[in-house]
């Protein structure tokens, strides 16, 4: 048994050289090569079916989930950029209402849509954006004509920190959101987001939606980046009341301790009877991950695909977060051979 899997035609020129953390430059993590890694490793491991480059979304689907203010400061900001490796960085943010005022240069006012200093824009950004957002577009699209039950999207740059009018966390676009929108013909959608962190961007999308249910595994954001959301009383917005949960873990939070709470969202997720799953997919709570405070093991990800499966709804796995590059081909690995074994 294996799985299609669709990647970006045009993400690797996206591809900024430095993060500053704590007032130390460090490599960016999220780099071209965690797409290819995993994708020549499913190949190599005969878990990829066909292994296919999507091209772009179009900007109008873009539109549909995101502001039009933010897409047009994006774009504009990324074709203002010259040489391959300048990349311009977020660092004055409008934290309040008295300095909400858009600058007019649509070039320029990062820090009225862009969460944190960590999500930097360069001359292929928008590009990679649109590519990414194209990959997990084309993925929803196999599922929604019934051609596969299940597809994997190897998008990047990733999405689900990315909300309507925000973006940050190395995420422009909402990938999982868009994809998730298109699903809708099918019926109701559950996505399940594993990554590290919690996905504050499909969450705040979705909030006020009865038809699709957020559920997020993530580190307690009483430590963990984005820090300011994935609470678990954050459950849905008046009028989609129990449609999003939350279960922030703790540092230290193993396989066992992880599976015990997919478990219970899981079970959630059932309730809600989804036409179909989109997973938001993390490696990045690998106990190896530079990111990390978990010690997921490679193994459990295979139980981790196994529950999913267990669902027995058409799937559409979205690339997010992970960054121990040693490591991902066979978190892939585990984790697809888990979901293809039940
Ligand atoms: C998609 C995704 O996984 N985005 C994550 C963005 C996290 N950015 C903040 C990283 C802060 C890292 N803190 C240092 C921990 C080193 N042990
Ligand atoms: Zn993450």
């Amino acid at each position: 048994m294996s799985i299609p899997v669709i990647y970006p035609s045009s993400h690797s020129d996206h591809n900024p050289a430095l993060e500053f953390v704590n007032g130390v430059l460090r490599d960016f993590v999220e780099c071209p090569q965690r797409v290819e890694l995993i994708r020549d490793h499913l190949v190599r491991s005969g878990l990829a079916a066909s292994c296919d480059p999507a091209g772009a979304t179009s900007p109008e689907e873009v539109l549909e989930t995101h502001d039009a203010g933010m897409v047009a400061c994006l774009e504009a900001a990324s074709t203002k950029m010259v040489g391959e490796s300048d990349y311009v960085y977020a660092g004055v943010f409008s934290v309040r209402p008295e300095m909400a005022r858009v600058a007019t240069n649509p070039a320029h006012p990062f820090g009225h849509y862009c969460f944190d200093a960590d999500t930097p824009i360069g001359k292929a950004t928008w590009e990679a954006a649109l590519s990414s957002a194209g990959v997990a577009s084309a993925g929803a699209s196999l599922l929604v004509t019934g051609d596969v039950r299940c597809v994997y999207a190897l998008c990047r740059p990733p999405g689900h920190h990315a909300g309507s009018d925000f973006y940050g966390g190395y995420c422009y676009v909402n990938n999982a959101a868009i994809a998730a929108k298109r699903l809708l013909a099918l019926g109701k959608v559950a996505i399940v987001d594993i990554d590290y962190h919690h996905g504050n961007g499909t969450q705040e999308i979705f909030w006020d939606d009865p038809r699709v249910f957020f559920g997020s595994l993530h580190g307690d954001p009483d430590f963990a980046f984005p820090f300011y959301s994935g609470y678990a009383d954050e459950t849905g917005g008046p009028g989609a009341s129990g449609t999003t949960a939350n279960f922030p873990l703790p540092a230290g939070t193993d396989g066992e301790a992880y599976l015990s709470a997919l478990d219970r969202l899981l079970d959630q997720v059932a309730v809600f009877e989804p036409a179909v799953l989109v997973v938001s997919v993390g490696y990045d709570t690998y106990a190896g991950d530079p990111l990390s405070t978990f010690a997921v093991g490679v193994d459990d990800f295979a139980r981790i695909g196994a529950r999913l499966a267990r669902l027995d709804r058409p799937a559409l796995f979205v690339q997010e977060g992970g960054y121990c590059l040693e490591a991902l081909g066979e978190l892939a690995e585990s984790l697809f051979s888990g979901y293809l074994a039940r």
